[in-house]
């Protein structure tokens, strides 16, 4: 008894960190690093006017090297998590860096990422209890705010592809779910969804894709990705062995991680080098 009891951790440590998939999709080394010998993006911040939420809103965008060169960009929207704010990716996931490097590989196409802020309410910061079931609800509000006030102000605000394969929506684990539950529910209006490290937030697979042929024939990538030792790791599982079930394509990456921006940079690396093309 004495052995088992000893051995038992042990053991789900072990299983815990045993998942990740041999063929897991990990971005090369310097994927992240800032490069001087390539033109570089930048990223402003801009206020739009959200009649959901009754108030001025905040969001950062970034506008790749060369812009608005290209002529109609398309867009990413790239959602941040329960403690965070619209300023979350660039402050721990160098989003331009990523993006400079894969636009200067010709590894992405030229792309325009919208970094919103995912809590809709007037008060949006995270503040002191970020599971309070206000700050939790603002998270689901924001579909309208997104579809109703954030999009339109992006398209007639910039130079963008106003079409649903030209729009992108990804996060990560609470704007993972987001990411899920807006873009699969409104396939008029995205093409590609991606969801890292998604949280309890996201919907049940029945509820995300009710008609898996239609998702089937509309979506262009269904992206979800996930540490092999996250604790969160069973609402993205059961998205794949539902999509597995039901025949919907889609890529399931799970990689050697916890809950952290390592796991959810190589996500926005892989997601964003499979846009738009
Ligand atoms: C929860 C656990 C984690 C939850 C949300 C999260 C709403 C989100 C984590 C994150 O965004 O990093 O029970 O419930």
């Amino acid at each position: 008894m004495k052995r088992i009891s000893i051995l038992l951790p042990a053991v789900l440590a072990v299983s815990l960190n045993a998942w990740a998939q041999p063929g897991a999709r990990i971005a090369p080394a310097g994927f992240d690093s800032l490069r001087l010998d390539i033109p570089a993006g930048r990223v402003d911040t801009v206020s739009y006017p959200s009649a959901t939420v009754g108030a001025v809103r905040r969001a950062l965008v970034y506008t790749p090297p060369g812009f608005p060169d290209a002529g109609k960009y398309p867009v990413l929207y790239l959602l941040h998590g329960i403690g965070g704010d619209e300023k979350e990716w660039l402050n721990g996931g160098r989003p331009q860096v990523i993006l400079d490097n894969l636009i200067a590989e010709g590894k992405a196409v030229p792309m325009i990422v919208v970094m919103p802020n995912g809590r809709a309410m007037k008060d949006d910061s995270p503040g002191a209890n970020i599971f309070s079931p206000e700050k939790v609800q603002a998270f689901s509000t924001f579909e309208r705010d997104l579809l109703d006030d954030l999009i339109p102000f992006i398209e007639k605000t910039y130079p963008v592809r106003p079409d649903r394969e030209s729009r992108a929506i990804a996060g990560l684990s609470m704007g993972g779910g987001q990411a899920l539950n807006f873009g699969l529910a409104h396939l008029e209006t995205f093409a590609w969804v991606g969801g890292f490290s998604s949280a309890p937030n996201t919907k049940t697979p029945e509820e995300l894709i009710p008609n898996p042929g239609e998702t089937a024939a509309k979506l262009k990538l269904l992206w979800l990705s996930c540490g092999d030792a996250d604790n969160l790791i069973r609402f993205s599982q059961r998205i794949h062995d539902y999509c597995e079930t039901h025949q919907v394509p889609h890529v399931y990456n799970v990689e050697p991680g916890v809950h952290d921006f390592k796991v959810w940079k190589n996500g926005l690396y892989q997601f964003a080098g499979r846009l738009f093309r």
